[in-house]
């Protein structure tokens, strides 16, 4: 494989100061409220916002995938009233960048973001305020552990439909400071390439959100099984046409919740390259690989908050607290 697109990886250490140059602008740590207090695999199908129908959206809807909403409403819920972040940092598959990983440091992202697929479903008008700080010191410290990195700066960025569908979903009022991280494309070409960078992304993270002293939440924009229809309904939230692609998919994807709903969570390691194999899952892009890397493969369950097929794909909202959180 080309240098280009990977250069060789520091092993990820865990804990340990480290005098970088981020380290000598930042102060050295934090109040024990900080770090990593969840992490969320927040699935992010246009169908979702869509089916609310908030006023960023264009198109309307009459609703549709409702189990999957109410399990964001309940996270949200969550983000409010136990988690309180000060900033929201999301993987997604849909900022593909063929060279290295890009981190979004525009300070105020604004635009539309349309779904290319389904833009009649998905014209959303967005305008956020980035962590810039934050988001450098990730940049920093990824570079530092040896991937190609790169921070984006130019103000007329685009953002990609799975970033904006997971913010909005998570957090509808755009109230918490946001850092965005693309996928890095090589899974999509290269049968070889592994998750193994998504573990040293995930350390780089947390280094920096630990040097930051942030209180963060990160969000692992991914589907689960990933085959899908390529018919839609005349009225696309037709619910009766709504269900898993087949059986294997769905099982593999109960297989993989109940995994996580028994934790720990080391042996999902292995169980996502599994699933991948076997449902073209969307984790193949790495996003829910990072989040759990950043949270050091917690020996804690996940709280799976529900689960639904989107055009045949499976979806699930499912909550982390690695610093032992809430439940219920
Ligand atoms: O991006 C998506 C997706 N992940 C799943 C289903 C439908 C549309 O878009
Ligand atoms: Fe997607």
């Amino acid at each position: 494989m080309s240098r280009v697109f990977r250069v060789p990886v520091a092993p990820a250490r865990t804990g340990g100061a480290r005098r970088t140059e981020t380290a000598d602008r930042l102060p050295e740590v934090p109040s024990a409220r900080a770090g990593i207090v969840a992490g969320v695999l927040s699935p992010h199908p246009p169908h979702l916002i869509y089916a609310e129908n908030p006023p960023q959206n264009e198109p309307r809807s009459t609703g549709g995938w409702e189990v999957l909403r109410w399990a964001y409403e309940r996270l949200r819920q969550r983000i409010r009233e136990v988690h309180r972040p000060d900033v929201l940092i999301v993987h997604a598959p849909h900022w593909i960048t063929m060279v290295g990983h890009h981190v979004n440091c525009v300070p105020n992202p604004r635009g539309v973001s349309v779904e290319p697929i389904f833009p009649h479903l998905f014209r959303y008008s967005y305008d956020f305020r980035s962590d810039v700080e934050l988001g450098e010191a990730i940049a920093d410290e990824a570079s530092d552990l040896g991937l190609v990195t790169r921070k984006l700066r130019d103000p007329r960025v685009r953002v990609d439909y799975a970033t904006i569908g997971a913010l909005h979903l998570v957090n509808p009022a755009w109230d918490i400071p946001v850092v965005s991280l693309s996928a890095n494309n090589n899974p999509y070409f290269y049968s070889d390439a592994s998750l193994e960078e998504m573990e040293v992304l995930g350390e780089a993270t947390r280094r920096a959100v630990e040097r930051t002293g942030r209180r963060a939440v990160l969000l692992a924009s991914n589907s689960l099984s990933h085959l899908h229809w390529h018919e839609e309904p005349d009225l696309p939230e037709d619910m009766e046409r709504e269900h898993p692609y087949n059986n294997h998919q769905y099982r593999w994807d109960m297989k993989l919740l109940e995994a996580m709903r028994r934790g720990p969570t080391a042996p999902l390691r292995e169980l996502i390259s599994e699933h991948i194999e076997a449902t073209s899952s969307e984790t193949k892009a790495g996003s829910l690989t990072w989040m759990l890397a950043a949270m050091g493969w917690p020996q804690v369950p996940g709280d799976v908050l529900g689960y639904g097929t989107i055009i045949g794909t499976g979806n699930a909202v499912v909550e982390w607290t690695p610093q032992g959180g809430h439940r219920g």
